[in-house]
């Protein structure tokens, strides 16, 4: 498809609630949008990088930077054949998986609309729904903390991640197994641990969590293989994760016996499936992270999460646990089995909110 215009918008959109992990706390999200049109068709996708390099180290400047100086440039009026032809035609921009990831995402949305696809059947998906969770940033005391999650509870949540952080850890986590005895719980530390400290969350190992996620560095998978060896329960690896070639070197020196896949951290939708399709061949099951997404990052994230070996919950809520206004016309509500349906129209099957976009633009570009 010839690739005739491409739009660039920064958003910066409030949370319903602030979200605060090992890295900070944030009351509102930045993500790039990006509109492409071609062949009378119009492409979305959603860059997830944040305002600031605490989860990686891409941020909603260095996406701005690298789009507008790099991948527009070589993309923009180019025929360019799908997804696949655009990683190859990207590959010597080193990192930068966020902003590759964008623009795949709304050639993915492009491909479905010419081929009247829904994303979900292009990738191979094949359930109208899937498990769902909410992950539950870190709360000022254990009984706030209690309070949230009972909310999240009556809304009808199944499953619940907890963030934690040095000094925040076993204490939150065992009042929550305390109050919720059958709950599925895990917890996720953003690398906020060492080899070292990470002895204080040893005890952990007890209180019956489905997986611990990133718990050290995210640029250290030889020291999670050592972790692994202490614990009972399997650790999963988020920021650990950027490509293909992480996930096997991580599996091969049993570094996790989980694995988070998020789509703008491996570079898009195309690694991220060849990321699902190896742990399925090493039985490592894997489940969806989610960056907080706008409806357009969520419905990807939906299709992604109904291939066959995302066997755990993903952190896919509803619309209304982040925002009160989205930018797509359609919301996303929780199912009373903790599941969401997976979008079925061509393409992500959402539409744009313009008088949204309007309402959260910081800046914008077209090439
Ligand atoms: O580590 O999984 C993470 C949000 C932003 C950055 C990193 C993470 C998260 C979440 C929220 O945990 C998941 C979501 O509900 O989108
Ligand atoms: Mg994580």
């Amino acid at each position: 498809m010839k690739l005739e215009k491409i739009v660039i918008q920064h958003l910066r959109m409030p949370l319903v609630s602030h979200f605060e992990t090992s890295f900070g706390r944030i009351f509102d999200r930045d993500c790039i949008l990006i509109t492409i049109h071609a062949e009378g068709l119009i492409g979305y996708g959603e860059c997830v990088a944040d305002r600031d390099p605490g989860y990686a180290y891409e941020t909603s400047g260095t996406v701005w930077h690298i789009l507008q100086d790099f991948i527009l440039p070589s993309i923009q009026g180019q025929n360019i054949d799908g997804p696949a032809d655009f990683r190859q035609r990207v590959k010597q921009i080193k990192g930068h998986e966020m902003a590759k990831a964008g623009v795949e995402m709304a050639l993915w949305d492009l491909l479905g609309k010419k081929e009247n696809k829904s994303l979900q059947t292009l990738l191979g998906g094949g359930k109208p729904k899937v498990d769902v969770g909410v992950s539950v940033g870190l709360q000022d005391t254990p009984d706030d903390l209690l309070r949230v999650i009972e909310g999240y509870l009556k809304n009808g949540y199944g499953r619940v991640k907890l963030k934690i952080k040095p000094g925040r850890d076993v204490g939150d986590v065992s009042a929550a197994r305390e109050a919720f005895p059958d709950l599925k719980l895990q917890v996720d530390a953003n690398s906020a641990y060492t080899l070292e400290t990470a002895n204080a969350i040893l005890p952990l190992d007890n209180l019956g969590l489905l997986l611990i996620e990133q718990p050290l560095a995210e640029d250290d998978l030889w020291d999670h293989h050592f972790l692994q060896e202490k614990f009972k329960t399997p650790l999963c690896l988020d920021e650990s994760i950027i490509s293909l070639r992480h996930a096997r070197q991580a599996i091969e020196m049993d570094a996790c016996r989980i694995v988070n896949i998020k789509t703008g951290r491996v570079g898009g939708l195309t690694e991220a499936i060849a990321i699902h399709d190896h742990c399925f061949e090493k039985n490592i099951p894997v489940w969806c992270g989610g960056m907080l997404e706008t409806g357009v990052g969520r419905a990807a994230n939906l299709a992604l999460a109904s291939l066959p070996n995302f066997l755990f919950p993903g952190d896919i809520s509803a619309t209304d646990r982040y925002y009160v206004q989205d930018i797509t016309q359609e919301r996303f509500t929780l199912n009373a089995d903790s599941t969401i349906d997976v979008p079925t129209g061509p393409g992500l099957g959402v539409s744009i909110d313009n008088d949204a976009v309007k309402d959260y633009l910081l800046r914008e570009y077209q090439l």
